[in-house]
């Protein structure tokens, strides 16, 4: 099988807040029609059985689309579902312990939130690590911003694949990616949106852009 390959711009995390009468399946299918290539299922208070019942409609979404999906914290939903990896934060099972359960062929992606845990999560053979929340967001609320420092820092310093996160919108996605970001993810600013495919295409082109002449 070997692991999907995680040359990844855009990654698109599910929310809680979708407008009335969009589901959480057709806001993920308009993130990926705008250019998402990858995706996460994320829900903080979810029972494990309508969690599964979400990746497995994400799963079918995915394939459809050709697009890795990754599974936020649980480890048990993603191989149920056959996700092709998780994504843990510092307080889930240890990467070690989950590289253990998920074998070689799976992407397991570490949230970090300074370059010690960076490197950390590096050596220990992360598959790519989130940096943030760059900006004060109230998707992951109470946790201080690292600001675009710490994005200068993992650009430098970092050589697997780094995705910047938190509270970035199209409005300061320029000072991420000037900051040394290639790989944007967004949750409200995407699942907020009126117009998912259109926004997901706007952070698409910027990234695009900031990457031709970076
Ligand atoms: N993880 P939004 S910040 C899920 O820093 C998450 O590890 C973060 O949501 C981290 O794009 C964050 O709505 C929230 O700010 C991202």
């Amino acid at each position: 099988m070997g692991k999907p390959n995680i040359t990844f711009r855009l990654y698109a995390i599910t929310g809680e807040n979708y407008h009335p009468g969009r589901s959480m399946v057709s806001v993920m299918e308009q993130a990926i029609r705008g250019g998402a290539d990858i995706i996460q299922l994320r829900a903080k208070d979810t029972s494990k059985r309508e969690l599964l019942a979400q990746a497995y409609a994400l799963r079918e979404l995915t394939r459809r689309y050709d697009v890795p999906l990754l599974i936020n914290d649980h480890i048990d939903v993603a191989l149920a579902a056959e996700a092709d990896g998780v994504h843990l934060g510092q307080e889930d099972l240890p990467l070690a312990e989950a590289r253990r359960i998920l074998g070689e062929d799976r992407i397991i992606g570490i949230s970090t939130h300074n370059i010690a845990q960076a490197l950390e999560a590096q050596a220990g053979g992360a598959d790519y690590i989130g940096v943030g929340p760059v900006y004060p967001t109230g998707t992951k609320p109470g946790r201080q911003a690292v600001t675009t420092d710490y994005v200068r820092e993992a650009a430098a310093q970092v050589r697997i694949p780094f995705v910047a996160i938190g509270g970035i919108t199209l409005d300061n996605v320029d000072a991420v990616l000037e900051a040394g970001a290639t790989r944007i993810c967004a949750v409200s600013a995407i699942v907020g949106s009126d117009q998912p495919a259109e926004t997901a295409r706007a952070f698409k082109q910027r990234i695009r852009a900031y990457n031709a002449h970076g």
